[in-house]
Order: structure tokens, then C-alpha cells, then sequence
């Protein structure tokens, strides 16, 4: 009797609502992208999530983790992804107090926890607000984005979807610690910062970190009003003793104080004056907007981030976490080759993925890498599943507070005995999606008449478009970048971005190879000036997207 009670009270509660399909929901580089007023359609956002729970299977009574950046419609989406995950039959859910949690941090709690998977909000790098962008990507157990064989089964569900289920209930208090009962599934708000600070501790150390800061060593890190700021504050500041107002920009808003989080030369200006500015401090630091992503900056020195992920698998035996030494690397396709030389060095493997995290995933879980990172200001390692802005910082304070060198200096010293790979991207935003794809269509029909043509100083080794074979689980992934390379080791490569939300953003890609030092200081762009015309005579750039420069040169 009582059974049959309960059963109807549940039946008053969850909803199924009807829907039709929306025809855009293809998750890219990083899951699903969108202007906020996109998601802000009616059903748009629980078409999507309840695709996402019908690819899944056995996550009955299981848990969830769920947080996002902070930017504006993260609370109004958790609310709904919450209901919705009780619905559809979730033990518990755990999610950040005010819905925040970082990127790597939600891959740290999921793994910690031992959930089943996680649901991460963010538009990563690009704006929020009103008018902004919205992101969702779901994470598998492992802490990672899910492989392409579960993103192709969302979007396939999203193409066929007819309703969805959702409990009817009030919304759950996302800012005070504790649990609360939704249906049959519990929901516990936690502390967003505590397990992560907890994995930095077991990994950096601290102690060392705390007498450099001791020593008067001064650092500025630029959360750029995104989800660090709380993460930095606590570990840096609080924990390693930094002085207050090290962290600048660091209360998150839905907005981002109408700024763009993407931590580069171009849009990190604030802290590039600083860095670059009288009495500078020793270290600059930012991140993205969900904090995965890294910019590295010595006193009046900027560190690419091929260079940055090359010197930290260089002085990984100086950091406690990595003094056994490391696995191998993985670096992903258009970022540059000096982690290969490093690689070589050591005698470890070294592994060139397709642009995008979730494929460092299988190379971590079976044990073949370490460390990984990509040309987009990414730098990770196996302590979780995603790339991780903070802990790259740690990682180079580490380095410092060891080797009691700048940072200009260690970047010359390893230039110095690896050579200096060059290297620039030039993106060109918001073209048009024809334009681009008749680009990209030229360049594969010219790809077999291109090597051993001697183009300027250069003569073409080998041009493709790259394909991946997981070396773990043998998937396949085609048409990943088209890459021109030249018999000195020079590669230019081609691709179309998988995060942008507007129109089409070509990518070119540019490396050039110096072993000698004496030829260490010249500008980026003037060491590559030969290669960036031949990019263009070889793909029509300028004709094809009709701009005579690209949108931002990092
Ligand atoms: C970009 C970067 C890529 C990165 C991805 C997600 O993708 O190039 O390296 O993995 O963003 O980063 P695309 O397809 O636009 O080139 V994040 O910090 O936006 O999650
Ligand atoms: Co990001």
C-alpha cells in the first residue's frame, strides 16, 4: 500500500514534456556552444541534457556532478539540469556552492567521487552575459570530456529526441553547504575549491612555494573575473602565502566584467602592462574563463605555450608529483614540436592527438602519458582529466622556487640546449562558413601535388590532412587539419575552430625551427614572415575570407 502511494506521488511529480528536435545541437571542439538566447529557447537546453542521459546507460542511482563557470544562465541551467537528472532516475548529484566549479575541478570531484560522470557549463574563453555565449559538455567517469563515440550519440539523440523527463519541484539553495532531497535523489552543494586545493597540495611543494613568496617574490595571476579567482585566492594568496591583491580580477561575474576570458598577448592586456610595465613583478599568470587554460609570463617575457609545456616536461623531476619521472607526453597536432625534442631527450614517448582534450583521456587512463598540452594556452597532466590553468601556474612556481632563476632565463637556458621552435597562430574569426569550407576544400584538392614543390626558401616534405588512430582503443578520426611540412622541420597548418559561435574561425598555425643561439631573438613574426606569405599564396587567404589580417595573432 504505502509502496503504491509513493509510486503515485512520483508519478505527480516527474513530467514528461513533448519536444521536437533542434537541428544544431552538434557538440564541437568542446561540447555544445551557443549564444545564451539560443539556449534560452523553450526545451533547447533539456532536449540536449536528455539526450545526453538517453546515450548513456547504467547511471541509475548513480552520481552526478555538476558546476560551471559562473556565467550568466549557469544557476537557471543547473536548476533545470538538476530536475531533470532526478527525473531520469540519478542517485545524487554533487555540485559547486553557487553552481561554480572550474573546469578541472569538476574533472578532480568526479574522480574523487567516483561519479558516474559530470555536466560542465562553460563557454570556456568566450564571453558571457545576456548577449554572450553558453556552453555544456558532458564528462565521463574518468574525469574527462566523453570521446567522440559518446558526443556522436548525443547529437544523433538530439537529431531524433521527442520529450524529456522533469521533476516538478522548487529549486534547490546552490549557496549554502549541505544536502537537500529532490525526489528520490539527494543533492550535495559542496565547497567548489576544497578537493582541488586538496590534489594541488598532494601534487606541488607547497612549503618551498611559501618561502619563495617569503623571499619577496612577486607574482600577479588575472582570474579576468571568471571562475578562478575563489581557486587562486585560497591556494595562492591563503595557502602559499602570497601577499593580497597577487590575485587580481578575481571575483567571478556572469559577465565577466564585459570582458573577453581568453588569457593571451591580446585580450590578458591588463596584466600584460603590468607585466610588461615599471617594477614588474617576477611572474605573471592568467586563465580562461573556466580556468583550464594558462598564460605564462616572465618580467617583460612572454612564453608561448608550446614553450611553456616543452620546459615543464624538461623540470618535471623537480616537482614532488612527477619526481619518478614521466610516462610520456602527448601534445596535440598544431602545437609545436618543442616537447618532442624534450621527449626525445628523455627517452619517453611522445604522441601528436587531434586538437581538443579528449583524446589525451585513453593515453592517461592506460598509462602512456603524463603530461600533455595544446598550442591554445593548455597544459595539463594525469591528476585529472582536463587541462588546468592553476596548476600549470604551481607547476611553474614550483620550477622557480627550485631552480631560484627567472623565468626568461630558464626559457633561454632551454632554448639554448633543445633549439627554439618559433611559433605563432593567426586566427581569422568570424568568417563566413562558405568561405571557410571552400578554403579548407581547395587546400585537400591541392594537398597530393604539394611534396617536393619548393615553395620560396622552402620545399615541401609531406602535406595531409591529419587522421588519428587511438593507439588504446583503435578509433579513427579523420579530418583533423590539413599540415604542410617542409623538409627543415617548418610546418604550417590549416584548420576550422570547433568552439567558435559565429560564422567560422580559420586557424593557421605557424613553426619554424632554430637550433642556432645566436638566432634566439628574433620576433615571432618576423622568423615565420616567410612562411605566413607562403600560407597565404598556398590557401588564398586574404582572397578567400576577403581580410587582409587575421582577427588576433597569438
Ligand atoms: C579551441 C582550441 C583547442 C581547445 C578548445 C577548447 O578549439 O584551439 O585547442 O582544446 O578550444 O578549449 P577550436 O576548435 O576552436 O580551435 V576551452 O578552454 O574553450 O575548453
Ligand atoms: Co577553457
Amino acid at each position: 500500500m504505502l509502496d503504491r502511494v509513493k509510486f503515485k506521488l512520483n508519478c505527480m511529480n516527474i513530467h514528461s514534456v513533448s519536444t521536437q528536435p533542434f537541428p544544431d545541437q552538434k557538440p564541437g571542439t568542446s561540447g555544445l556552444r551557443k549564444r545564451v538566447p539560443v539556449f534560452q529557447q523553450r526545451n533547447y537546453l533539456e532536449n540536449f541534457v536528455q539526450s545526453i542521459f538517453d546515450s548513456l546507460e547504467g547511471y541509475q542511482g548513480q552520481t552526478l556532478v555538476v558546476g560551471g563557470d559562473g556565467r550568466y544562465y549557469n544557476r537557471q541551467a543547473i536548476q533545470i539540469i538538476l530536475k531533470m537528472a532526478a527525473a531520469n532516475g540519478f542517485g545524487r548529484v554533487l555540485v559547486g556552492r553557487g553552481g561554480i566549479l572550474s573546469t578541472p575541478a569538476a574533472s578532480c570531484v568526479i574522480r574523487k567521487n567516483k561519479a558516474f560522470g559530470g555536466i560542465v557549463l562553460s563557454a570556456s574563453h568566450n564571453p558571457g552575459g545576456p548577449e554572450g555565449d553558453f556552453g555544456i559538455k558532458y564528462n565521463i567517469g574518468n574525469g574527462g570530456p566523453a570521446p567522440e563515440k559518446v558526443t556522436e550519440a548525443i547529437f544523433d539523440r538530439t537529431k531524433t529526441i521527442e520529450g524529456y523527463q522533469i521533476l516538478e519541484v522548487e529549486d534547490v539553495d546552490l549557496d549554502g553547504l549541505g544536502t537537500a532531497q529532490l525526489g528520490e535523489m539527494t543533492v550535495e552543494v559542496i565547497d567548489s575549491v576544497a578537493d582541488y586545493a586538496e590534489l594541488m597540495e598532494s601534487i606541488f611543494d607547497f612549503d618551498r612555494i611559501r618561502q619563495l613568496f617569503a623571499a619577496d617574490f612577486r607574482l600577479c595571476v588575472d582570474s579576468m573575473h571568471a571562475v578562478t579567482g575563489p581557486y587562486a585566492k585560497t591556494i595562492i594568496e591563503e595557502k602559499l602565502g602570497a601577499s593580497a591583491g597577487t590575485v587580481i580580477n578575481g571575483t567571478p561575474l556572469e559577465d565577466f566584467g564585459g570582458g573577453h576570458p581568453d588569457p593571451n598577448l591580446v585580450y590578458a592586456h591588463e596584466l600584460v602592462d603590468i607585466l610588461y610595465g615599471e617594477n614588474a613583478p617576477d611572474f605573471g599568470a592568467a586563465s580562461d574563463g573556466d580556468g583550464d587554460r594558462n598564460m605564462i609570463l616572465g618580467r617583460r617575457f612572454f612564453v608561448t605555450p608550446s614553450d611553456s609545456l616543452a620546459v615543464l616536461a624538461a623540470n618535471a623531476k623537480l616537482v614532488p608529483g612527477y619526481s619518478g619521472g614521466l610516462a610520456g607526453v602527448a601534445r596535440s597536432m598544431p602545437t609545436s614540436a618543442a616537447v618532442d625534442r624534450v621527449a626525445e631527450k628523455l627517452g619517453i614517448d611522445c604522441y601528436e592527438t587531434p586538437t581538443g582534450w579528449k583524446f589525451f583521456g585513453n593515453l592517461m587512463d592506460a598509462g602512456k602519458v603524463t603530461l600533455c598540452g595544446e598550442e591554445s594556452f593548455g597544459t595539463g597532466s594525469d591528476h585529472v582529466r582536463e587541462k588546468d590553468g592553476l596548476w600549470a601556474v604551481l607547476f611553474w612556481l614550483n620550477i622557480l622556487a627550485v631552480r631560484q632563476q627567472s623565468v626568461e632565463d630558464i626559457v633561454r637556458e632551454h632554448w639554448k640546449t633543445y633549439g627554439r621552435n618559433y611559433y605563432s597562430r593567426h586566427d581569422y574569426e568570424a568568417i563566413e562558413s562558405d568561405r571557410a569550407n571552400t578554403l579548407i576544400e581547395n587546400l585537400r584538392a591541392k594537398l597530393a601535388s604539394l611534396p617536393g614543390r619548393k615553395l620560396g626558401n622552402y620545399t615541401v616534405d609531406y602535406a595531409d590532412d591529419f587522421s588519428y588512430t587511438d593507439p588504446v582503443d583503435g578509433s579513427v578520426s579523420n579530418k583533423q587539419g590539413i599540415r604542410i611540412g617542409f623538409t627543415d622541420g617548418s610546418r604550417i597548418v590549416f584548420r576550422l575552430s570547433g568552439t567558435g559561435t559565429q560564422g567560422a574561425t580559420l586557424r593557421l598555425y605557424l613553426e619554424s625551427y632554430e637550433s642556432d643561439p645566436a638566432k634566439h631573438d628574433i620576433d615571432p613574426q618576423e622568423a615565420l614572415g616567410e612562411l605566413i606569405e607562403i600560407a597565404d599564396e598556398v590557401a588564398q587567404i586574404q582572397m578567400l575570407t576577403g581580410r587582409d589580417k587575421p582577427t588576433v595573432i597569438t
